[in-house]
């Protein structure tokens, strides 16, 4: 499809035109996670230069470099009057404590515009949860979006993987992967990685930045081509019958259960450490 049709795809999208209606939903969602430094903020400014057809802004602050973690609040930007981005703070290792808050971010229970701390007890988790009450967000269809850099070949495929299917059990839909640094000589070896972990929507881009913002047509056309597979896969979503409070339930569940899990695995592990020094 030519780059204006797609364009006006995107902007024009509406989670009103499924044969069921919009079934309880306002606007999607595409979540943005993933390891610091690894491009969301700049996937995000990217979005909007591409979409918005103007000039390069920054909308979302970008790290000087990638090691020094930049984005420690949940913001969210409108891509368009249906679809927003949601840039939420990236983990420097998916860790026990991290990981939690990773779900908790992806299941849309964390405020927009507030520092995400990492919490590590049951109770954090539940008093997260309790206080999300005051949002109402389940009129939005939640899309997980993994940005990964192709320059990082994954060490531990087991811990990705999981992740992988933790966000699709907390959102209903396995992750879209998103691989910057398209450049990167690791990029095959690191699709690969991925597609043998079952990813089936993935794109290799670079994304534009403040320094490199020229505009070309393949760098647009990917983009493009990126956000319209993700709202194809909403609609295709949205042929089912849906039932957006019963989803959000369903979310609280999972986090609570993963938080308990957690709680007992640290008392166990405190318990054996005990057991060891007496
Ligand atoms: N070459 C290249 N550089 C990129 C790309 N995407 C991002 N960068 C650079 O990588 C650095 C980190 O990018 P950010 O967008 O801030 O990464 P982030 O994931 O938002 O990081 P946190 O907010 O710390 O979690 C910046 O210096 C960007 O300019 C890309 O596709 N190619
Ligand atoms: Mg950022």
């Amino acid at each position: 499809m030519a780059s204006q049709s797609m364009r006006d795809y995107i902007r024009n999208f509406t989670m009103d035109n499924g044969p069921r209606g919009n079934q309880g939903y306002s606007q999607v969602l595409l979540q943005l996670f993933g390891y610091t430094g690894h491009g969301k903020s700049s996937f995000i400014n990217t979005c909007k230069y591409v979409v918005d057809d103007g000039p390069y802004v920054a909308h979302a602050k970008v790290a000087g470099s990638a090691e020094k973690p930049e984005t420690m609040v949940r913001n969210a930007y409108d891509l368009t009057e249906n679809i927003t981005l949601v840039d939420n703070r990236g983990c420097v290792k998916m860790n026990k404590n991290e990981i939690g808050e990773i779900y908790a971010q992806l299941g849309n229970f964390l405020p927009l515009g507030k520092e995400v701390n990492w919490q590590t007890a049951f109770r954090d988790m539940m008093e997260l949860l309790l206080q999300s009450e005051r949002l109402d967000l389940s009129s939005d269809f939640v899309v997980p979006v993994l940005i990964y850099s192709a320059d990082c070949l994954i060490v531990d495929v087991n811990e990705m993987k999981e992740i992988l299917l933790a966000a699709r059990n907390i959102t209903g839909i396995f992750p879209t992967v998103v691989l910057t640094h398209e450049l990167s000589s690791h990029l095959s070896e690191v699709q690969e990685s991925f597609r043998r972990m079952g990813v089936k929507n993935m794109f290799a881009l670079e994304n534009y930045t403040a320094k490199d913002n020229i505009k070309t047509r393949g760098k647009h056309e990917t983009i493009l081509n990126c956000l319209q597979g993700i709202l194809k896969d909403v609609e295709f979503r949205m042929l089912e019958e849906r039932d957006a409070i019963g989803e959000r339930i369903n979310r609280k569940r999972f986090l609570l259960e993963f938080a308990h899990r957690r709680d007992m695995e640290r008392r166990q592990e405190t318990k054996n450490g005990v057991c060891r020094l007496l």
